[in-house]
C-alpha cells in the first residue's frame, strides 16, 4: 500500500516543522544522536490478535476490512512497520493463527522485512475438534487426560514455531477457580509447575518460555498464576530458560509495576514486556494512553536495569497486547508504538549518575526532580527522526490516513470480514 516514494513525499510535507523541532531537541539534549541509535534498535512485535476490532462479552463492532487470514495479518503488520520502522516480529497466537504452508508463510514475512519472534498456546478456549474440555482448567487440572492434552497442544505451538523461526514460546494460563472450595490450591500449583516443566524439556536450548500471569479474569475466584511472585517461583523450579513476562494490563489498581520491574531484573528473570495500558485491569487501552507518568516510571527501570553492567537479565521480548474496541487497531498500534519509543526515550535522557548522587545523599527532592525534568521533556521528534532515518515516516498515522488506508483495506477485503481471535 505505500512504497518509498509515497512515504518520502510525505515526509517532505513535515519536513520544516520537524527540523524545527528536532534542532530544539539537539540543543537540550546532549546525547540526542546516540538516543535516536537507540530508537532505531528497538522493535516491537505485534500479535496475530491485535489487528480486528476486539469486544467484551457485550459486543463487538468490527471496524471493517479486518484481516481473516495470516496473510492477511501478516499484511496489516508489514504495513504498519513500513510506516514506522519499528514493529519487525508478529507473535503468533495457536490455533488462532497456524501458518497452512510455512515456506510460503516465510516468504511472505521476508517480503516485509517481519519475522515470528514468539508463538503463544491457547488452553483458555475450547476448540471444535478437542477430546476433553479446559472449562475446569488445563496445565493445572486434577485429571491427568486434561493435562496432557494441555501439554501436548503446548508441544505442537512448540513445532509450529520451530518451523517458522520463532525463539520463544509464551504461557497465559486461564486457568483458576470462580468459587471458594472449588480448587485445592497446593495441588493446582503442583500440576501446573510439572506440565510446565515437561513442556519446558521439549523446547530447544536456545528457547526462552515466557510465562504471564494475571490477577484475576476469565476465573475471579482465584488464578493459579496470579502474580509476579508465582511466575517467577515456576521459571526457578523450571529451568534458566523460563523467565517472567509482565503485560502492564495484568495487575490491580496502583500496583507498583516499576518496582516489579525493579525486582525482576535484580533476578535476571524479566524476559517478556506485554504493552497495553490500563485503568482498572485488564482494560487493553492504547499504551501510554491513561498513566504516561507510571509508563515513564516503568521505562526508568527497564533502561536503569539494561545500562547497568552488573545486572544479569537476559534481552527482552518486546510485545503489545491491546485490544482495539474502539479506534481502528492500525492506528490504535501505532499510536502505541509512538508512545512506547516517546517514552523509552524519556527514559534515556535521564541523567543516572545524578540520580544516584541524590539517592546516596538521601537528597529526595532532586532524584525526584531529576525524573520530572526527563518527563517532561518532549522527545517526539527524536522519535519521528528515528523512523525517518529507519525509512518510515515521520508522521505514520497521518501517512496511513492520507493514503485511505482503511478505506483501502474495506474495498479489498470488505466491510465485515473479521479478524480470527478473541
Ligand atoms: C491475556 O489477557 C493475554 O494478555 C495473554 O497474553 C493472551 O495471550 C492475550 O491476552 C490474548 O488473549
Ligand atoms: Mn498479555
Amino acid at each position: 500500500m505505500v512504497d518509498q516514494a509515497f512515504i518520502e513525499q510525505q515526509n517532505q510535507e513535515k519536513h520544516v516543522q520537524h527540523q524545527r523541532r528536532l534542532a530544539y531537541c539537539f540543543s537540550e539534549i546532549a546525547h540526542a544522536e546516540a538516543i535516536i541509535e537507540q530508537l532505531m534498535a528497538f522493535q516491537i512485535a505485534i500479535p496475530s490478535w491485535a489487528l480486528g476490532a476486539g469486544g467484551t462479552r457485550f459486543g463487538r463492532f468490527s471496524i471493517g476490512g479486518e484481516p481473516s487470514t495470516l496473510n492477511q495479518k501478516i499484511a496489516d503488520i508489514g504495513l504498519i512497520h513500513a510506516l514506522c520502522q519499528s514493529a519487525n516480529a508478529i507473535s503468533l497466537h495457536i490455533p488462532w493463527d497456524i501458518p497452512q504452508d510455512v515456506a510460503a508463510t516465510k516468504q511472505l514475512l521476508a517480503q516485509y522485512g517481519l519475522s515470528i519472534d514468539s508463538v503463544n498456546s491457547n488452553t483458555f478456549q475450547d476448540q471444535a475438534n478437542q477430546p476433553f474440555s479446559y472449562k475446569f482448567g488445563s496445565l493445572c487440572s486434577h485429571q491427568a487426560h486434561v493435562r496432557q492434552q494441555a501439554i501436548q497442544h503446548n508441544t505442537d505451538c512448540i513445532e509450529y514455531g520451530k518451523a517458522l523461526g520463532a525463539k520463544i514460546h509464551t504461557v497465559w494460563l486461564a486457568d483458576g477457580s470462580n468459587f471458594p472450595g472449588q480448587q485445592h490450591f497446593r495441588h493446582a500449583y503442583q500440576h501446573t509447575a510439572n506440565s510446565l516443566s515437561e513442556i519446558y524439556q521439549s523446547m530447544p536450548t536456545d528457547w526462552t518460555m515466557l510465562i504471564e500471569y494475571k490477577p484475576y479474569e476469565p476465573n475471579f475466584y482465584s488464578m493459579v498464576i496470579p502474580d509476579w511472585g508465582t511466575s517467577y517461583s515456576l521459571c526457578q523450579q523450571i529451568g534458566s530458560n523460563a523467565q517472567v513476562l509482565v503485560d502492564l494490563g495484568h495487575h490491580l489498581p496502583n500496583t507498583n509495576i516499576e518496582q516489579i520491574v525493579g525486582r525482576l531484573t535484580h533476578f535476571g528473570r524479566l524476559g517478556g514486556f506485554h504493552f497495553n495500558g490500563s485503568m482498572y485491569g485488564d482494560d487493553d487501552l492504547t499504551t501510554g494512553s491513561t498513566r504516561p507518568f507510571q509508563l515513564f516510571l516503568i521505562f526508568n527501570e527497564l533502561v536503569d536495569a539494561m545500562t547497568d553492567s552488573t545486572v544479569t537479565n537476559p534481552p527482552i521480548a518486546w510485545m503489545i497486547d491491546a485490544s482495539h474496541n474502539t479506534k481502528d487497531p492500525i492506528e490504535d498500534l501505532l499510536q502505541s508504538v509512538q508512545n512506547i519509543l516517546v517514552t523509552y526515550a524519556k527514559a534515556l535522557l535521564v541523567d543516572r549518575a545524578a540520580l544516584t548522587a541524590a539517592q546516596l545523599n538521601n537528597d529526595v527532592v532532586s532524584a525526584e526532580e531529576l525524573l520530572r525534568d526527563a518527563f517532561a521533556t518532549d522527545t517526539r521528534a527524536l522519535v519521528s527522526e528515528a523512523m525517518r532515518r529507519a525509512g518510515g515516516c515521520l508522521d505514520p498515522i497521518a501517512a496511513f490516513r492520507a493514503v485511505a488506508g482503511r478505506q483501502r483495506l474495506i474495498d479489498a477485503r470488505g466491510k465485515l470480514s473479521v479478524a480470527t481471535g478473541l
